[in-house]
């Protein structure tokens, strides 16, 4: 690469032509795609080192995985194209979890590869390359559509094909084998064709005027309604939608752990259906005597496995999808609609109803729900040296930003999500699409890259963090300002519970004491390790407003099993 050449997107090259990695760059950059993340290798090496001299900034991870990971949190945030570019072969292998995951949270991703070059195919004669790998065959095996650059007149149009494609939402790939990267074009100007910005709402499909009419008709039947909404609805920006409509009917709100804070601050919000739910939503969501759902899949997490929404309430699952009806759960009437769509149909057929005719609006409700207190929830489980994680999340819950964006990874420890209070789905990021232990710091560096402006939590159990831990130099180098609260359990705490309820000895899932913050301390993070909840409090000054980047490792007590853990085994019990 010349150092002293200017790149323009705009301005036609047309003293020589251009080697095809740094077409593909400049028409990355005539997209208005400004961040791409990944870790380079011989296959991709010029073309990231382009990207980023051209102002495409490179964010570079210490693991393929994380690589995808940060961006999909980046699409997440921001509703943009997340783009990360890694290697072949083995770069490959080690992004597939990543690209897994990616693929399942819908998020716009394009997912480039480097490839083994083409040539030796056709003429028998290149050398061997020890990289080659079957990508296509594993990424389309995974549901991922994949395009090829198959030579170097084609590779802008299949570029410009791929990024097409991620309009639909999901990830696509693109691979771009050596030998046609390398190869020359003449580049008479950029092609002009911005990203595909998603649109406010894709897919504004009503619901067919009969099923209104019948949806219209259980309702008129129903004295005490539940609304549950889960992300789907969000995504259709429902929320106001779904309000009107609970106003109109007198029905209380509930939402998926996905959709979780999507009414928050609406007086009859109960908050998550299912083992995430509070003692006051159950008593509350066990009286309803119709559920409809809005956007939600209702597996087996939202019902506890059938037991979380009262199983003689008429149910009516309105979705976009008709593979999500009926799919986990009965739906006694499907609505496939648009869920903001469906809601404001409904609102507009319902007739105006008598206060007297909704027996879930009282003073009583309002009143219960208002002093519903977390900590009266669980009974604290603290030892002299570690704390229960419910009241670390209390804690923690106060000293915050309350402007914040929370990520979490998977693990026992997920149990915290409850007592965190956040400002809505799109500040809570949840990242079990896959049922990945380790997605959670990718994802949260993705994010806080993309919103600087607010801090960004990580809740990463200590299994995840060892799993991923090696981003810590990531964070540091890049300057992003994230705090970590490791809920270190000294296990893997899932599969402690899942062995100890099936009186099976434990200690493979049994770690030593690992102290996280000197670690993190030598790459320039500001630390604590707390094991009393008087020490926790003592950081409110760190954690009210931080500035760079933070590891709070919270030793926490491993007795302190979450209830979806229990109900998953009290299933198997019932479960011949
Ligand atoms: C990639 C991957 N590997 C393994 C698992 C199985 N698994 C689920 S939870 C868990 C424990 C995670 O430990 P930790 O992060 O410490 O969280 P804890 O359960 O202790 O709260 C494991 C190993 C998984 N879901 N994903
Ligand atoms: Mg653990």
């Amino acid at each position: 690469m010349n150092p002293t050449r200017s790149f323009d997107a705009d301005q036609p090259i047309a003293e020589r032509e251009i080697p095809v990695y740094e077409a593909l760059a400049l028409d990355i950059k005539s997209r208005g795609i400004e961040s791409v993340f990944g870790l380079m290798s011989d296959d991709t090496a010029l073309f990231v080192t382009t990207l980023d001299a051209i102002g495409v900034r490179f964010h570079a991870t210490r693991h393929e995985n994380n690589a995808v990971a940060m961006a999909e949190g980046y699409a997440s945030a921001t509703g943009r194209l997340g783009v990360a570019v890694i290697g072949r072969g083995p770069a490959t292998a080690n992004a597939l979890h990543g690209c897994a995951y990616a693929q399942r949270t819908g998020s716009r991703v394009l997912l480039v590869f480097g490839g083994s070059s083409l040539a030796h195919r056709a003429n028998g004669a290149a050398e061997a390359d020890a990289k080659e790998f079957n990508a296509t065959g594993v990424l389309e095996a995974m549901g991922i559509k994949t395009y090829v650059a198959n030579d170097a007149s084609s590779a802008r149009a299949t570029l410009a094909h791929a990024v097409q494609a991620t309009g639909q939402g999901g990830c696509v790939a693109l691979l771009l084998p050596m030998n046609v990267q390398f190869q020359s074009i003449a580049y008479p100007g950029a092609m002009g064709i911005p990203a595909p910005a998603p649109a406010a709402n894709p897919q504004r499909i009503a619901a067919r005027p009969a099923a209104i009419g019948a949806a219209v008709g259980l309702l008129a039947h129903s004295r005490r309604p539940l609304i549950v909404a889960g992300l789907g609805a969000h995504r259709a920006g429902a929320r106001r939608a779904l309000e009107a409509l609970a106003d109109k009917i007198g029905a209380v709100l509930a939402t998926t752990l996905k959709a979780k804070d999507m009414f928050h601050g609406n007086a009859y919000n109960l908050g998550i259906v299912g083992s995430y739910s509070h003692t006051t939503a159950r008593r509350l969501i066990d009286q309803a005597d119709c559920v409809i759902v809005f956007g939600a899949g209702l597996n087996e997490k939202t019902t506890s496995y059938g037991t979380s929404l009262p199983t003689n309430a008429a149910l009516i699952q309105v979705d976009l999808s008709h593979a999500k009806i009926g799919r986990w759960y009965h739906a006694d009437l499907s609505l496939i609609a648009d869920a903001r769509e469906a809601a404001e149909q409904l609102c507009a057929a319902l007739p105006a109803r008598a206060d007297s005719d909704k027996a879930f609006y009282t003073a009583d409700t309002r009143e219960r729900l208002t002093r519903v207190d977390m900590a009266a929830e669980f009974q604290a489980a603290n030892t002299d040296r570690t704390m229960d994680p419910r009241s670390v999340a209390l804690e923690l819950d106060r000293m915050l930003p309350a402007s914040r964006n929370a990520v979490y990874d998977a693990g026992n420890f997920l149990q915290v999500m409850p007592y965190i209070s956040g400002l809505g789905p799109e500040h809570n990021k949840n990242t079990v699409d896959f049922a990945s232990v380790g997605m959670g710091f990718g994802t949260a560096m993705g994010i806080a890259c993309a919103t600087p402006e607010r801090s960004t939590v990580l809740f990463v159990g200590d299994g995840g963090f060892l799993m991923t831990m090696s981003e810590l130099e990531t964070v540091a180098r890049e300057g992003i300002a994230l705090v970590i609260i490791v809920l270190n359990d000294a296990a893997y705490g899932a599969e402690l519970h899942y062995l100890k309820m099936r009186n099976m000895p434990v200690a493979a899932a049994v770690f030593s004491d690992i102290d996280f913050a000197p670690i993190a301390a030598g790459f320039g993070f500001e630390t604590a390790t707390v094991r009393t909840l008087i020490e926790l409090r003592a950081l409110a000054p760190m954690l009210s407003n931080p500035q760079g980047p933070i590891l709070i490792d919270c030793k926490i007590n491993a007795a302190v099993a979450a209830p979806f853990m229990l109900e998953t085994a009290d299933h198997e019990k019932r479960t011949p």
